[in-house]
């Protein structure tokens, strides 16, 4: 499994799934979260809006990942994840390496053969870019997976591809 980075826009890759920073709500937001929305088009709402129905209390745990629809998007499946908030004073690290590692295991049991993903939680959620990226590597590197044959990292900017550039060589 090749592991990349890249900088882009999540919306405009190619990837079979693409992954999304969403919140436990389900219901779209800001960040990559609210891009990915605008520019897929509202079919991706109305699955989240099903999925969001048969979860208790209506929330997606942190750290887990359902799937939709691509919508209008070039990807064929979006799979959304609710990374959590960054907390100076707790160590949420393990769910963040797990949104990666179901994610993951979500594309390929989908038969998904390429994944792309945003840099999850280090935007509205605060978790700082370095340690977000080493988190990242880690938790995709914590699965195997047959078929799989590629996994993106795209990220927004320049500071970002240079901290998952450098997760990637450790
Ligand atoms: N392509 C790639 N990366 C992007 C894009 C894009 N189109 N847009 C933003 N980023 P964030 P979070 C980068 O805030 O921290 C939402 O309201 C961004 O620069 O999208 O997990 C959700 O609904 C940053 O590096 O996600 C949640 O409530 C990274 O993506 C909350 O924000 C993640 O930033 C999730 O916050």
């Amino acid at each position: 499994m090749r592991l990349w980075a890249v900088r882009g826009d999540l919306t405009e890759t190619d990837a079979d799934v693409i992954v999304n920073a969403a919140n436990p709500g389900l219901l779209g937001g800001g960040g990559v979260d609210g891009a990915i929305h605008a520019a897929g088009g509202p079919q991706i709402l109305e699955e989240c809006r099903a999925i969001k129905a048969r979860l208790p209390d209506g929330r997606l745990p942190r750290g887990q990942a359902v799937v939709t629809t691509a919508g209008r998007l070039p990807a064929r499946w979006v799979v959304h994840t609710a990374g959590p908030i960054w907390s100076a004073s707790e160590d949420r690290s393990e769910v963040l390496r797990s949104c990666y590692r179901e994610s993951v295991r979500l594309a390929a049991e989908l038969g998904a053969r390429s994944v792309a993903f945003p840099a999850i939680s280090a935007g509205i959620y605060g978790w700082p870019m370095d340690d977000a990226a080493r988190q990242a590597v880690a938790g995709v590197r914590a699965v195997d997976v047959e078929h799989l044959q590629e996994v993106r990292f795209v990220l927004f900017d320049d500071r970002a591809l240079a901290a998952f550039e450098a997760a990637l060589s450790d």
